[in-house]
This record gives C-alpha cells, structure tokens and sequence, in this order.
C-alpha cells in the first residue's frame, strides 16, 4: 500500500510548511486554466485571493477535460435509485446532459451571476444542475431535499434565487418525499425573485403498482417546466464560461447555532484546487477504483466530495438515491458488493446505527471491493472506528478520520493513507499547507507556550485555497464570526487537543462543551464513554443549568437492540462514564429514548436538548433532518419529570 499511495513523500509536510504558496500552486497546475494566475495568493486577513487574475471553469475540469483526455468511455456514475433502477453515465454522457441543462437554463433566463436554487433527491440530475451552474458561471444553493418549506422559503429569499430545480418527488426510506409540494409551499410564502421551477419526473405517473400515493403539488403554467420539456430541445451545446479564480461557485447554508442560516460563500480556482487535491491525496483516488461518497448533496460533503473534488480526478463513483434500510438494514453493503466499490467515506452517525443493528448486515456480503475507508462529520468514538476497521474494512483497510467545515471547503485534518500510522478516533495530522494549532480563551498559542500535549481552541493561522470567501449578504457577520475572537487567526469553533505525537483529537463544538464545578468537560468525551457501554448504540450530552454545579450532565442515549431499560441499567451505565472520566463526568440524569435530533449530516442539535432539558421553546429547527423527532422527545422528557 504504502509505496503505491498517490501522495507517499513524508518531506511532504515540511515542503508545504515552508512554501504553501508553492504547494498550493503545483496542485492547482494539476487543473486546466484558460488563463495562468499572475499571483499565488493575495492577504488582506481576513480576505484571501487565491490564483489571482487566472480563469477556470469547474464544470471544465470535471468534465469536459477528461473527455478531451480521450477518458469518454469511461464511467462518470453508477446511479442507483432507491427502488433498485440503475443508471450508468460515462463522462461522455455527463458532458452531451450538463450542455444540454446548461441550455435548459439559459432558456430560462439564467445567466452568469444569477442565484439557482436545487432541491433534489440524490442522483444524477442534481448533480448536472450543480455543473450546469458551473458551466454558465450561475451559483447553485443547494437545499437538502428533506428541508421543510420554511427552511426553503428562507434559504431562496436570502440567496435571491431566479430559478428553483427540482423534482416531482425522490425516494426515501421506501415512501415518495414530496419536493414540489413542499416548494409550492415554499413558493406561496412570497418569493418574488423566483421566475421558474424548472422539474425532472424523477417519480412519474401513475405509480407502479402497490406504491403509495404522493402529492406532486399543483401545476403553475408559466412558472412551471417539465425538465424533460426544455433540457434537450433548448439546446445540446454550451460552452464553458471562463470564470475569474475568485468568482463566485456556490453558497451552501449552514446552520448559525442561533439565528439564521449563514450563507457561506465558496469561489472556483481556490476551492478547485483543495478539493481536488485532498480527493487525490487522502482518498489516493486510481484510475480503476469505485468511490462512493454516501453524503448528500445537500451537505458541503457531498460538494466536495461527490461532485468537485472526486470529479475533478475522473474518477467513477456510486450515487445513491435512498436510505439505509431500505428495503433491508444491508442496502449500504449491497451496493457495494454490487458496484465493487473501492472507496467508502462515510459518517460516525451512520457507522454507530450500522452498530446498533449487529454485524449479520455487512457479513452477509462480500465487502472484500474494499480498499479504503473515510469518516467525517463529528468526532469518531474509538469504539466505532475500530468496528468500522474490523467489520467494515476486515482490519486491512485504512480509516481516514477527516476534520473539516463548510466552512474550509475541504478537508484539513487528517491521516494520509500510505504515510500515518493512525489512532483510533483522532484525526491525526492536518494536510500539508493548513497550519493548525491550539489556542487558549486569550489568544496565545499554547503549542508554542508549552509545547505538547496541549488542549484547547482549534484555529487555522494561515489562509488556504478552498476557505469560505464570506457570508452571503452579511459581510459582518463573516469577520465577527470567524475573525473577532482572535487576532491572527481563523477560529473553527472547535475545541481540540494535540497529544504528545501532535496529533488532533476533535471535541466537538466549544458551545458544547460543559462547565461542571469549574470543570471543563466535552460533551463528545462523555458521549464517547457512553456508547463504550456494550448496552449503548448512541448518546448525547449537554450541560443542563444547575444552581449548585452551574452545569450538570444530562444524557440521551439509545439502547443496542436487545437491551431494556431499567433503572439498574441506568446506574450501570452513569458508573461506566465515572469509571472511564472519572466522578466528575457522571452523567446527573440519564434518558434512554428512541432518537436523537440531528442534522442532515448526522450532528446532534444539542442546543434543543438543551432547550428540552431547560423547559424552553425550541430555536431554529430548521436544519433538523425529522423534526418530529425533538417534539416526541419533549412529550417524553416533560412525562417522565412529571
Ligand atoms: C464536513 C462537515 C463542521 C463541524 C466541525 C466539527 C464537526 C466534522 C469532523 C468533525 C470531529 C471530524 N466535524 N468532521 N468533528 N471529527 N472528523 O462536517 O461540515 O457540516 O459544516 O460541520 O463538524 O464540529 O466544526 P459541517
């Protein structure tokens, strides 16, 4: 493995610590400009220029360049839809659809600058709509296709969308999600920027026999288009416009703690070249490998990571539509058996539910395509990094632990397969040209104060290619969010510790992280301790006022199937967390519930546990992927405090 990693030179780190610039600029050579930058980079902290004065064109990259590479025959997707229909794009197929959506748009008004909004289920056509905008040089807002009209409503006033592109439905755990509906809805709130819906007949009609009824919304004339109506007959050549590096790619909305969404904002040459890079390095992506990124577009992962980075390498890729379990709990494992992938990158959230359901699923297939595994989103409890090694990857294949934002764009802390020797649930390293280090409440750098080991703030001292350009229409809020706190340097938001190797260990969000009797505590240690419990599958902690202790550890977990809850089962479980953190970390109170409130990418909400376990209205809901899940907890919360 080791001598045929992509990125296998250990003077790699050193090479970038000394000259980022340079680094930086031999992976963006790796791309095709139409014009060369005259300047690496430009700083104006906190405004970075990367690629100054050079023009590119994503779609380009992605697409048309491999064609033109003779690669046309090879395949761009193995589509899988949720009942099972597959349909395989080859690049060739991928450039002759992203003209002919390009035309579609075009006939729809859409120009260069333009905002258009995509709400879609996972699969090929959200994926065109996506290069299709880089093609033009519009900017896509993708909006999870799950997200209520509300969150809709306000994700497409704040952009300012001119186009929405969506479907009549998608599948998901075996019932139709019904997007039109939802973006009628979404529509009759007040949209005034919004000229046309533009909608692929991704379910049709009438339904196959048996499948349940679904609301495809009303009709619009004028307002409406039927995607197989114009994305064909408008058109079948469009040439890519050449973008400046710093225009605008795409605003992705990520969820504010409290308040509204932020729009981050994401340019081309810079994010280009960090995503591409870090696909080809930390994935080692190969001509002949399978990769499948299981994250939705809705996410910055599935940005990065289906679409820009590995299409940028040419390489072939499993889409996959639907949920987990349908039509059985081994849906993740079939398709790779199926596809032969070679490359998983997933989520802790999903690796901790495939626990909880036994390991009968993915030993009933031959899972022996992999080589290669990935997690990202939240910290990785060891426990689950070391069963994602044994079951998933049959202890030969590396785990990469990747660290990283919408906000970064790309992925900043991790191992490198073929060069770290990697710890189970740490991130490892960060990927050579991000300089990261660790910071106290008051700005210093206890790495160089002290020396290793060190806890404490997670910041980024210099700037990198794929960082958030701002906030759209909110240019305030980008420097008081990320660039008050401290001086001189990015603040992620993260609280971390580097161990005695100078290795990561993420703790997940600062504002999550406990004050009990004058002690810090991470809510992800205690979480981490919790679900080493043979009877745990899932948990989630917050700090609940307390007069005495100014916090006190509440608890929220889910039982592994087969176990009951019962109040000596409670005590075991709160002594386990004593025993593995120590007294202090003993959960105060314990609940075994059947879900947690997460985001679409799997992130506890801990702030409404909060506001649960506090007694108050829910915030912002908006960004929950079921937000039934927080009412029925409260309803079981207020019950049992009676
Ligand atoms: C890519 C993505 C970002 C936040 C981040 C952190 C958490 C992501 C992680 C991780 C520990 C990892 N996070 N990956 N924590 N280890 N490997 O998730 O972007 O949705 O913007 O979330 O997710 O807290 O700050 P985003």
């Amino acid at each position: 493995m080791a001598e045929r990693a992509n990125l296998n030179d250990p003077t790699a780190y050193q090479l970038a610590l000394t000259d980022p610039e340079g680094w930086w600029s031999d992976w963006a050579k790796r791309l095709d400009w139409f014009e060369h930058w005259h300047k690496v980079l430009e700083w104006e902290k906190p405004y970075a220029k990367w690629f100054v004065g050079g023009k590119i064109n994503a779609c380009y990259n992605c697409v048309d360049r491999h064609v033109a590479a003779g690669k046309g025959d090879k395949v761009a997707w193995l589509a899988e839809g949720e009942p099972g229909d597959l349909r395989v794009f080859t690049y060739q197929d991928v450039l002759d659809e992203v003209q002919k959506v390009a035309c579609a748009f075009a006939s729809l008004g859409v120009q260069k600058g333009d905002r258009v909004c995509i709400y879609m289920g996972q699969g090929p056509e959200l994926t065109l709509a996506m290069l299709a905008c880089a093609r033009i040089g519009a900017v896509h807002s993708v909006v999870f296709g799950g997200f209520s009209s509300d969150s809709l409503e306000e994700r497409i006033n704040d952009a300012g969308a001119k186009l929405i592109v969506t479907a009549d439905g998608s599948w998901r755990n075996g019932k139709v999600v019904e997007l039109k509906r939802i973006i009628n809805e979404a529509i009759e709130k007040g949209c005034p920027t919004v000229n046309h819906v533009l909608v692929y007949e991704r379910i049709g009609q009438p339904l196959a026999e048996g499948a349940a009824a679904y609301d495809r919304g009303t009709w619009h004339d004028g307002r409406d288009v039927w995607w197989h109506e114009v994305v064909g007959s408008t058109g079948t050549t469009y040439p890519c416009e050449p973008m400046d590096s710093e225009d605008l790619l795409f605003i992705l909305y990520t969820s504010g703690s409290t308040g509204k969404p932020k729009g981050i904002m994401h340019t081309t040459g810079g994010y280009l070249t960090g995503t591409s890079a870090t696909a080809h390095a930390i994935f080692d992506l190969k001509d002949e490998d399978i990769f499948w990124c299981t994250a939705d577009c809705g996410w910055v992962t599935g940005h990065s990571y289906v679409v820009y980075g590995p299409m940028a390498n040419g390489v072939t890729q499993v889409l996959y539509e639907g949920g987990p379990a349908t039509p059985e709990k081994d849906r993740y494992w079939r398709i790779i058996e199926r596809h032969k992938v070679s490359i998983l990158y997933t989520a802790p959230t999903a690796i901790r539910t495939f626990m909880k359901w036994g390991d009968e699923y993915p030993q009933s297939c031959d899972l022996s395509s992999l080589r290669l595994l990935g997690s990202v989103g939240e910290p990785i409890n060891p426990e689950a990094w070391m069963w994602y090694r044994d079951v998933i990857g049959s202890g030969r294949c590396p785990v990469v632990d990747t660290w990283w934002q919408t906000e970064t764009g790309a992925i900043m802390i991790t191992p490198l397969p073929g060069m770290t020797t990697t710890k189970p649930g740490s991130a490892t390293r960060p990927f050579p040209g991000i300089y990261a280090t660790i910071y106290d409440e008051e700005g210093q750098d206890l790495l160089e104060k002290h020396g290793l080991p060190v806890g404490g703030l997670l910041v980024l001292k210099r700037p990198w290619p794929s960082m958030l350009r701002g906030i759209w229409g909110d240019p305030d809020r980008y420097v008081k969010t990320y660039w008050s706190k401290f001086e001189d340097a990015y603040f992620a938001g993260d609280g971390a510790k580097m161990d005695e190797d100078g290795y990561f260990w993420l703790l997940g969000r600062v504002d999550d992280i406990m004050l009990v009797s004058g002690h810090n505590i991470s809510t992800m240690e205690v979480e981490s301790a919790l679900v080493d419990h043979p009877a745990v599958a899932e948990a989630a902690v917050i700090g609940k006022a307390h007069d005495i202790k100014g916090q006190a550890i509440s608890a929220f977990v889910i039982l592994r199937a087969g176990n009951q809850p019962s109040p000596a089962l409670e005590q075991e479980i709160k002594q386990h967390v004593a025993g593995k953190i120590g007294a202090l970390a003993r959960p105060d109170d314990l609940f075994v519930v059947g879900e947690l409130p997460k985001t679409r990418s799997g992130k506890i909400m801990r702030r409404l546990l909060r506001d649960v376990a506090e007694g108050r209205a829910l915030g912002d809901t908006t960004t929950l992927a079921d937000p039934t899940v927080v009412r029925a907890l409260r309803e079981q919360y207020e019950d049992r405090e009676g």
